[in-house]
């Protein structure tokens, strides 16, 4: 619906200023912000963009929930880098955001009210100490899947953001598996303790990907516009293929009965999440949606006196600059 409806928008603009902007698109070209482009193609990127970011912030609640009670002094190093790191995305993001005529303030207004999404899986609890690794290895495994094609995006801002993410994201996951295979190769408990952490989080990591091919809705007009490399399937197979082996060397099992080597398609066949859940996420009634709402809000409401005092110190400048003049 929503395809159609940018479809349609495009159609009442200038056809040949379209046809110009789409051979640029074909011929590899970088959008920049000065450069006209459709609106549904700005409308777009902002959406995703914007979701990314917001995704990046809210992410770091479920780690920063175990900075204090990591087992060693160089794990706590590791989380406290990785979450900050993760702040930094957000703001790299939030710029890239901000060359399409949206502000910060305008994007955390929709995350706040609801009209703006997340990532599903930072709805998800972070129970013990094994879930530090199963983040690290496989919520940024997939969001490394996902973002590595992203650097060849065709907006300029949002691929050149990528590429400083996608280095970050790279440490990320190997502190993730690092913890596994310390986990992993522990006493039994620890082991356990893996295990149940891949349990859990496996489903969700792969929505991470988005709804199937069939149900996306986004996919065709943004694979055209190349805001999005690959379709939501072509990832998340790439991340199976991938992360299985990785689940064997680490000795655990993923939780999936169907889960074998197709030898004909040279790729494993998996079962697909429960797509019912997906939606309820999306909708608000995950585990930890109205916590993680609550905390942005909180944050949001107790720094409003530095927005203020940066309006109030922007405000004098400007007025001292004018009685200058
Ligand atoms: N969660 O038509 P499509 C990270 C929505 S990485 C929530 O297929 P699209 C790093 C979608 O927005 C995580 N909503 O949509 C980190 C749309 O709804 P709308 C963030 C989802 O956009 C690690 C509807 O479903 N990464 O944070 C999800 O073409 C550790 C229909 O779907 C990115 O955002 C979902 N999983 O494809 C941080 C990457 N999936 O907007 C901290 C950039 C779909 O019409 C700790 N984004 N929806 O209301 C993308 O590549 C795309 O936006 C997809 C979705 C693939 C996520």
């Amino acid at each position: 619906m929503y395809a159609q409806m940018v479809k349609s928008n495009a159609t009442q603009e200038d056809p040949e200023k379209l046809a110009a902007f789409q051979a640029r698109i074909d011929a590899g070209e970088k959008i920049e912000p000065k450069d006209w482009m459709p609106e549904g193609y700005r409308k777009t990127l902002i959406r995703q963009i914007g979701q990314h970011a917001h995704s990046e912030i809210v992410g770091q609640l479920p780690e920063a929930n175990w900075i204090t009670r990591a087992p060693t002094l160089e794990r706590k190093a590791n989380l406290l880098a990785k979450v900050q790191d993760e702040a930094g995305h957000g703001l790299y993001l939030y710029c890239a955001a901000e060359t399409l005529g949206v502000s910060r303030d305008q994007l955390t207004e929709k995350l706040l009210n609801g009209t703006m999404k997340y990532s599903s899986i930072f709805n998800y609890p972070t129970l013990t100490w094994a879930d530090m690794g199963a983040v690290g290895w496989l919520v940024d495994g997939a969001a490394i899947m996902n973002q590595v094609p992203l650097q060849r995006t065709s907006y300029g801002p949002y691929a050149r953001s990528m590429v400083r993410i996608c280095k970050e994201e790279s440490f990320h996951q190997r502190q993730g598996y690092h913890v596994m295979m310390a986990m992993a190769n522990g006493t039994a408990e620890q082991k356990r303790m893996a295990q149940d952490a891949l349990n859990r989080m496996w489903y969700p990591a792969l929505m991470m990907f988005g709804p199937s091919d069939k149900d996306s809705v986004h996919s065709e007009q943004s694979m055209a516009w190349k805001i999005k490399m690959n379709t939501n399937d072509e990832l998340r197979q790439k991340f199976v293929d991938e992360t299985v082996p990785q689940a064997e060397y680490l000795g655990l099992t993923v939780p999936d009965d169907a889960l074998a080597w197709n030898e004909a398609t040279g790729h494993y066949d998996f079962s697909q999440p429960d797509w019912t859940e997906f939606y309820d996420v999306l909708q608000g009634n995950g585990p930890c949606n109205t916590d993680r709402l609550k905390a942005r809000q909180k944050a949001w409401d107790n720094n409003a006196w530095v927005r203020e005092a940066m309006l109030a110190h922007a405000d004098k400048k400007h007025a001292r600059k004018l009685a200058a003049e």
